[in-house]
């Protein structure tokens, strides 16, 4: 049987958009049948959206879950703006917040993915006694530093040289440019399998133009998510990778004090993930007082690749958090 997923413009799901600290956001929201058991707020990477999570959606408010997946700074009809500042862990984790307290809600779980997973972590740093429990697929717990190490000196994150750039952001300009972009993130090769992207390097731009279409979305998605990019262009999705020294002089705070996570964590690798491999996450248990761990056998985008395998273990996890 076909899983389930949410379609662009599904009617399952709302658009809204809140004002958060000056900032308009859009977000996807989804109600389950009877009374929310309670609210979970999706956070995806790059370069994704809101309509990442739709396998996960359906699943998420058929076990009574109230879900609120949102378009982050810079994506879709979430403000751009041109400063690196608004694109900060903690400018995330404060809007989030926000938009909880807007919704009358003391307490909320989590999920993010790629830079949602790095951003799921930082939320439950600085607002501990919001978030009751979160998962973070693809993306391992990186702790807080005493000294400013920019995250493509490790191999596995060299491409985020060109992300953050100026020659990405110039070069994938307009809706066909953005398309092939995307199609080349998203997994699609030359017609001789030719690849579209290398951890070590980035996107070839050169081969963009000769992709066949990626097998991971359908090509309705494929023009959803090339629209929804075209509003703003790459420059407020590409400050995600302008941010590092922000973040790390935010979190210096951390470093110093041992901290641990309270809450309940669900971790799932990607088994072929080549910017984020599971063995990033080696020893990052002492972080937390429970972590689950799970792996699937996927590339990066394992929620879309291996959707039925990733929802058992949030179902699983989810079913076994109580109250
Ligand atoms: C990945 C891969 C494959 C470990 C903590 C730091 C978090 C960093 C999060 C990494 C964010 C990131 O760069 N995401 C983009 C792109 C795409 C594409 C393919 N065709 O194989």
């Amino acid at each position: 049987p076909r899983i389930d997923k949410i379609s662009p413009n599904d009617s399952r799901v709302q658009q809204r958009t809140a004002v958060l600290n000056g900032i308009t956001y859009s977000y996807l929201l989804a109600e389950p049948s009877g009374t929310p058991s309670n609210t979970i707020f999706l956070i995806h990477g790059f370069p994704d959206l809101s309509l990442g999570w739709r396998y996960q959606i359906p699943v998420l408010t058929s076990l009574g879950l109230r879900v609120i997946a949102l378009d982050m700074m810079g994506y879709s009809g979430t403000d751009a703006p041109d400063e690196i500042k608004y694109y900060t862990y903690k400018r995330a984790a404060d809007d989030v917040a926000t938009l909880a307290k807007r919704l009358g809600l003391s307490s909320i779980i989590l999920g993010g993915h790629d830079w949602g997973g790095a951003i799921v972590y930082r939320i439950a740093m600085y607002y501990p006694k919001l978030i009751s429990a979160f998962f973070s697929i693809c993306t391992p717990f990186q702790p807080p530093k005493t000294k400013y190490v920019p995250a493509s000196s490790m191999p596995n994150f060299k491409y985020q040289l060109q992300f953050g750039g100026p020659d990405l952001e110039r070069e994938i300009s307009g809706e066909e440019k953005i398309k092939q972009f995307l199609n080349a993130m998203y997994g699609g090769r030359g017609p001789k399998g030719e690849p579209a992207f290398h951890v070590s390097h980035g996107a070839y731009m050169q081969n963009l133009p000769i992709l066949c279409h990626t097998i991971l979305l359908s090509k309705p998605e494929l023009d959803y998510y090339t629209k929804r990019y075209a509003i703003h262009g790459m420059h407020g999705p590409t400050n995600w990778y302008r941010n590092g020294e922000l973040n790390f002089e935010d979190e210096k705070q951390f470093a110093q004090a041992k901290f641990k996570f309270e809450m309940p964590v669900l971790f799932v690798g990607g088994t072929r993930d080549a910017a984020l491999p599971p063995a990033l996450s080696s020893g990052m248990e002492k972080w937390f007082r429970s972590l689950t761990r799970g792996e699937v056998d996927a590339s990066h985008w394992a929620l879309w690749e291996k959707p039925a395998d990733v929802n058992q273990y949030l179902v699983e996890w989810l079913g076994g958090l109580g109250g």
